[in-house]
C-alpha cells in the first residue's frame, strides 16, 4: 500500500493521475498547507522540505518501506515500479526525462510565481515588474510546448508518459494564465487526449472533493504559507 500525502494543487494532481493510471493501491493523507500542517514534525520526517506531494511505499525496493518526495522523483519511482509510462529504450527514456525536468524546473516554478503575484501578492504594492516578468515567461513556456507538440504526439515522444502527466495539471488554468487553446492547436489536441483518459477523470474527481483551508485561511496562515511577515527571513 502506498501512503500519499496530498491536497489539491497541480503537483499533487500529477501523483493522483499516475496512481490512477498504474492502478496501484493507495491511501490518502491530507496535509493542509493552508493551515501550516506541512510543518508538523511528523510530516517533516517524510519531506524535510515541508511540501506535498510525498509518498511512503510500504513495499519499496527489496521489500522495504521507502519515502519519496518531489513530484518528479515520485513519478519516476512509480513508473519504474509499475513498468509503465517511461520507455525502456535509453534514448526514448531521456526524451521523457528531459521533458519531465522541463516541467519540474521551469513550468512548475514559473507558473507558480505567476499565480502568486496574480492572486496572492499584496494589492497595495506595485507588482507590475513581477507580473510582466512571469506573464512573459509563462507564455514563452507555452510556446515551447506548442512547438514541441507540433512535432510530437506527446511531450516525451510518441507515447503518453510521465512527462505529460507532470505538465497536464499545470495547463488546466491556461485561460487564467492568458493562453487560449484556439491559438495553440497542438496544445489543444494534446490536452483533450489527456483530459479524456478515464484515469485522469478519476484522479481529478478525487481531487475535486478534497476540502482545504485555502479559501478560509487567515492572514497569519497565508503569511506562514508564503513565508512572509513574521515568517520572513531577514
Ligand atoms: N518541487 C516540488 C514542489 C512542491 C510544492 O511546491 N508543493 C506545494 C503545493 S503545490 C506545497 O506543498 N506548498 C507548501 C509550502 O510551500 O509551504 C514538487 O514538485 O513536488
Amino acid at each position: 500500500m502506498i501512503d500519499l500525502y496530498a491536497l489539491t494543487s497541480p503537483n499533487v494532481q500529477k501523483i493522483y493521475i499516475m496512481l490512477e493510471e498504474v492502478k496501484l493501491p493507495y491511501k490518502e493523507h491530507f496535509v493542509d498547507v493552508w493551515k501550516g500542517e506541512q510543518y508538523d514534525p511528523d510530516f517533516i520526517k517524510i519531506n524535510p522540505n515541508s511540501k506535498i506531494p510525498a509518498i511512503v511505499d510500504g513495499e519499496g525496493p527489496g521489500g522495504k518501506p521507502i519515502t519519496v518526495f518531489e513530484s518528479g522523483a515520485i513519478l519516476i519511482y512509480l513508473a519504474e515500479k509499475a513498468g509503465k509510462f517511461m520507455p525502456k529504450d535509453a534514448a526514448k527514456r531521456y526524451d521523457v526525462l528531459q521533458w519531465l525536468f522541463f516541467q519540474t524546473s521551469s513550468i512548475g516554478p514559473m507558473f507558480g510565481q505567476f499565480t502568486h503575484f496574480k492572486m496572492f501578492a499584496p494589492k497595495d504594492q506595485d507588482n507590475s515588474y513581477a507580473m510582466a516578468r512571469y506573464q512573459t515567461e509563462v507564455k514563452r513556456l507555452y510556446e515551447v510546448m506548442e512547438q514541441r507538440l507540433a512535432k510530437s504526439a506527446y511531450l516525451g515522444g510518441d507515447e503518453y508518459s510521465i512527462a505529460d502527466i507532470a505538465a497536464f495539471p499545470w495547463t488546466r488554468n491556461h485561460d487564467v494564465q492568458g493562453v487560449k487553446w484556439q491559438d495553440n492547436p497542438n496544445l489543444a489536441r494534446w490536452f483533450k487526449a489527456i483530459d479524456e483518459r478515464p484515469a485522469v477523470k478519476a484522479a481529478l474527481a478525487k481531487v475535486a472533493v478534497i476540502k482545504s483551508n485555502r479559501e478560509t485561511a487567515n492572514d497569519d496562515q497565508k503569511d506562514r504559507f508564503f513565508n512572509r511577515g513574521r515568517y520572513a527571513r531577514a
